[in-house]
């Protein structure tokens, strides 16, 4: 069969002054350049997971959502789902099934709606799709009749053998990131977390060995690529962690990953990931104070008490050369109109280098989404399209919609105003020269400075 494998990337908003205003994830980004930037890692392992007899090839629909022609010379196209596309994926597949190609669908909206994704789809699969895809294929190589795949039903996915993602399929498209994957999952449990919790509750973390093979298959590809960790929280296990950092040194590679914050605390951790590349890491603060953070994370309540420590933690994180984007949700219930400012003052005064402000959104199949709807607090129910984490959708507890809408308005202006930006950055390169001439005495004379 011919296999097609569409992606639709690019980044969603709806709020109309936030598109004015050019605010979209994290600060100002480009969106044509995001659209360029990351291809779908899901759908890159699904392609190296298909039985070798077929034909495969890999599409991204245009930023006007417009795709490809030849995705209607596919026997079974595979389609990837967020909530915030979920709709335009649904009509994309309506008019592929109408014209008598067969969808697929997968992905972190789906596997919470699958009844909803199986009046578009002729194959809906819950869950990883490692394990489940080649019975999909099978199932529509044989016109089998639509049904719904559980990945509880097959083998659990092993992090020992996961393939490399079938980078290579992605051709000349002008991709300047790519993804790889560390680890799956995340060992805390935060109410309002819409990630791979969506698909399997466990933490896993991969072979390190695995991973430079990922990597080097990129490098293959593009020499100079910047990897970008699709991971949840990378850094649990700090010994793992360490391990991964010394076998990344040599690949001479610049990345991003997404960790906790609790990297502060292993100054050995910081010094490998800076010396293996690591650019920026982004961390869920969430909040910049302790009570704000009460219960948000249900297993230990983590958060509200790293909250304690939060100044000196990123300082720390920093001063090894290590940039931190800060991520802060704004319209928690422990939020009143204040926090705008809080958010502010805390960014500057730690100083940030990046920062990104996102308002609560409410996922399908969260506590959180739960909750709301349960508290009549859902403004819009089932408008999946709403769950950018720019449009505000939600009843906030201590504030009105539209203060929270102002707020963020009122905040993004701030924070990611030229003069703020760079008074934040300059911190961080001051801080940086500070801690690198300490490095210097520390280690005597002979010490070169590290560069970059
Ligand atoms: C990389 C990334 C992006 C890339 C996506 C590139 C792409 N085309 O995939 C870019 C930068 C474009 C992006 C944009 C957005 N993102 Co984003 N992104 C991520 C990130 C960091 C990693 C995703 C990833 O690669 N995971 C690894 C792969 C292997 O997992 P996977 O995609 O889920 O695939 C597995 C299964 O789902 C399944 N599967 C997936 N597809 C299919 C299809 C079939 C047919 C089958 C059988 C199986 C299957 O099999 C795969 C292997 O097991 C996650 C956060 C995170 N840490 O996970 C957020 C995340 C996915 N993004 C999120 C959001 C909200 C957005 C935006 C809406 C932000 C915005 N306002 O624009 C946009 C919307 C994008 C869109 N077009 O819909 C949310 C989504 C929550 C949700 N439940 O919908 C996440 C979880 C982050 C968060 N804050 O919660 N994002």
């Amino acid at each position: 069969m011919n296999i097609g494998f569409l992606a639709m990337s690019g980044v969603r908003a709806h709020d109309s002054r936030l598109l004015e205003l050019g605010l979209t994830l994290p600060g100002f980004v480009d969106r044509s350049r995001v659209i360029a930037s990351l291809p779908s890692l899901g759908l890159l392992l699904l392609a190296a997971c298909t039985p070798a007899s077929h034909h495969l090839r890999y599409f991204e629909a245009e930023s006007d959502h417009c795709i490809p022609p030849e995705v209607y010379h596919c026997d079974l196209v595979a389609i990837s789902t967020f909530s915030a596309q979920v709709f335009e994926a649904y009509r994309v597949a309506d008019c592929l099934r109408a014209a008598g190609v067969k969808v697929a669908m997968g992905g972190l909206h789906v596997s919470v709606c699958p009844d909803e994704a199986a009046q578009h789809a002729d194959y809906v699969v819950v869950g990883e799709g490692e394990s489940v895809w080649p019975a999909v294929v099978a199932s529509a190589q044989a016109g089998a009749k639509p049904r719904i795949f559980r990945a509880a039903d097959f083998p659990p996915v092993c992090m020992q053998t996961l393939p490399i993602p079938r980078y290579d399929l992605l051709g000349d498209r002008p991709y300047n990131r790519f993804t790889v994957q560390t680890s799956r999952g995340c060992p805390w449990r935060c109410d309002f977390c819409a990630s791979t919790v969506m698909l399997s509750r466990h933490y896993r973390k991969r072979p390190v060995d695995g991973i430079v093979r990922d990597i080097r298959a990129v490098q293959r590809l593009r020499h100079n690529a910047f990897i970008e960790f699709a991971d949840d929280n990378t850094f649990v296990d700090k010994s793992w962690g360490r391990d991964l950092c010394r076998a990344l040194t040599p690949l001479r590679i610049k990345w991003f990953t997404e960790t906790d914050i609790s990297v502060a605390e292993d100054d050995v951790l910081l010094h490998a990931m800076r010396k293996a590349g690591c650019r920026q890491i982004l961390v869920g603060l969430e909040s910049p104070a302790s009570c704000e953070l009460d219960g948000l994370e249900m297993r230990r309540n983590v958060k509200a008490r790293w909250a304690q420590h939060y100044t000196q933690a990123l300082r720390n994180i920093q001063s090894h050369g290590i940039t931190v984007n800060g991520c802060f949700i704004l319209g928690l219930d422990t939020h009143t109109p204040e926090i705008f400012q809080h958010v502010l003052d805390f960014a500057m005064e730690v100083p940030l280098f990046e920062v990104q402000i996102t308002v609560l959104t409410a996922f399908p199949g969260t506590p959180l989404y739960s909750r709301l709807l349960r508290e009549n607090r859902i403004l819009e129910p089932q408008r999946w399209d709403l769950c950018t984490l720019f449009d505000v959708n939600f009843q906030p507890r201590n504030m009105s919609p539209q203060q929270l809408r102002e707020g963020l308005y009122w905040l993004g202006e701030r924070l990611y105003d030229a003069e703020c930006t760079r008074m934040r950055r300059s911190a961080f390169f001051r801080m940086r020269r500070v801690g690198r001439s300490r490095a210097i005495r520390h280690s005597g004379p002979t010490a070169a400075p590290r560069t970059g």
